[in-house]
């Protein structure tokens, strides 16, 4: 499936991604620059951040992950003046907009992982979105892992509910 063969390149520049959306306009869903955090010690959880685009509305439903006994969405915001974050059922993507995944705002968790994640290691992610016909569309994307660094919020970060 068209989407299948996206989601295999996505990893690439956002310039190829967009060309390919145009290529297989049928297929509603892009997602680009996914990659996800180095875990350190015995972390059992790691973020997963990427760029969703869609050219109709639909929503991110569901993620799994062979790397995951469990994926998640999830969302951080400050409550009481405390950052914390919380499961979705859904992440709305309206047509046209990008939704962006990243340190402090949304993220895909993966949860009780596997093996520490190891910077260059390349883990494979299903997304599973769903629109308001309850049409779904499933992506296989595979994301980098990164160094913990950057946009950091901080000790908080992954402690979970
Ligand atoms: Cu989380």
């Amino acid at each position: 499936m068209c989407a299948e063969r996206r989601g295999m390149v996505a990893p690439l520049a956002i310039a190829c991604g967009l060309m390919l959306a145009s290529a297989f306009a049928h297929a509603q869903v892009t997602v680009s620059e996914p990659w996800i955090r180095a875990t350190v010690g015995g972390q059992k959880v790691a973020g997963g951040y990427m760029q969703l685009k869609s050219a109709r509305d639909t929503a991110l439903v569901a993620a799994n992950s062979p790397a995951a006994a469990t994926v998640e969405v999830h969302e951080m915001a400050v409550v009481d003046n405390v950052m914390k974050m919380r499961a979705l059922q859904k992440l709305d993507v309206p047509a046209g907009r990008t939704v962006e995944l990243k340190p402090g705002g949304y993220h895909i968790m993966l949860i009780n992982i596997k093996e520490p994640m190891k910077i260059g290691a390349k883990i494979p992610l299903q997304l599973i979105f769903e629109d308001k016909d309850k049409k779904r569309e499933t992506v296989d994307i595979t994301a980098e892992v990164r160094p913990i660094g950057g946009a950091s919020m901080g000790k908080g970060e992954h402690k979970h509910h």
